[in-house]
């Protein structure tokens, strides 16, 4: 799959990184978007003997701008052809009583309104060319709970559900949604959950092989490149050294 016009949030680390070096060896052109400017500098930098990549500083929750954002692309860019919505995070494993709410302000923020937002000012385009592909990341946090996921869990459900839903509402369009429920990845993911404890964050994947930004990049890959008639609607993937525990069961001492 190459000549596309690939628009995906949260490009500056993680997943998004991973897809943009993928997408610009494949010979796409990329529209990186983040918070941070100065990776997306690097990354374009890197990547511009393989790609035309334009970047964008861009907070998600900020509904003003992620409309600026796709409204005032330049006009190489403005035919998107796939939207990755990967910007997100958790914050904190605290349980639902001890939890802060600002953290869960800003998980309900970024992965549910900030998704909802750049779906929704992509996909008219999408519609009226009637192609397109938006891939949403969700998580196993989605379908399975874990003490202290509360408000993350609850918010890529509801990326998982928001991208059944569109598949509803595009039926009879040629475009496709298509949602992928990671599980254990080592990135930034729990530097950023753990506020910068780096020890706490590499605690998670001690003594395991998690997966890598780059399977999430070859799984997008995969699911982009089907034939146009194929959807592939969830898609779930751990790491080998992740399973599922039995329910928890919670005993009186007698
Ligand atoms: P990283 O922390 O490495 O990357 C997260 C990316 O999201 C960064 O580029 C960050 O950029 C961006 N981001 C965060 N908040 C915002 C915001 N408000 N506006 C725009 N961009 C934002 O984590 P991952 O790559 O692991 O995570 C990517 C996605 O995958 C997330 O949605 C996460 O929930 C999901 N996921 C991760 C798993 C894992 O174990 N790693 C497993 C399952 C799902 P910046 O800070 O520059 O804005
Ligand atoms: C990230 C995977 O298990 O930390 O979505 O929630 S997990």
């Amino acid at each position: 799959m190459s000549g596309k016009t690939i628009f995906i949030t949260g490009a500056s680390a993680g997943f998004g990184a991973a897809c943009a070096r993928m997408f610009a060896t494949d010979g796409n052109h990329l529209i990186l978007t983040a918070r941070r400017i100065e990776p997306l500098l690097k990354l374009q930098e890197e990547l511009a003997s393989d790609a035309e990549v334009h970047i964008i500083p861009l907070d998600v929750r900020d509904r003003k701008a992620v409309q600026a954002a796709v409204e005032d692309l330049p006009e190489r860019f403005r035919a998107i052809d796939i939207l990755l919505n990967n910007a997100g995070l958790a914050l904190g494993l605290e349980p639902a009583h001890q939890a802060d709410l600002d953290d869960w302000d800003t998980m309900v923020d970024t992965n549910i309104k900030g998704l909802m937002y750049c779906t929704r000012y992509v996909l008219p385009g999408m519609v009226a060319r009637n192609h397109g592909h938006i891939v949403n990341i969700s998580s196993t946090a989605a379908a399975w709970p874990y003490p202290g996921g509360n408000v993350y869990g609850g918010t890529k459900a509801f990326v998982t559900q928001f991208s059944r839903n569109l598949r509803c509402d595009l039926l009879g369009t040629r475009v496709r949604v298509s949602c992928i429920q990671p599980g254990m990845a080592e990135t930034e993911f729990s530097k950023v959950r753990f506020k910068g404890n780096d020890d706490q964050a590499a605690s998670v994947y001690q003594g395991t092989e998690p997966l890598t930004a780059e399977d999430i990049a070859e799984t997008v890959r995969w699911i982009v490149s089907q034939p146009p008639h194929v959807n592939i609607n969830t898609l779930e993937l751990m790491s080998i050294d992740q399973s599922w525990g039995p329910f928890a069961i919670h005993r009186e001492q007698k």
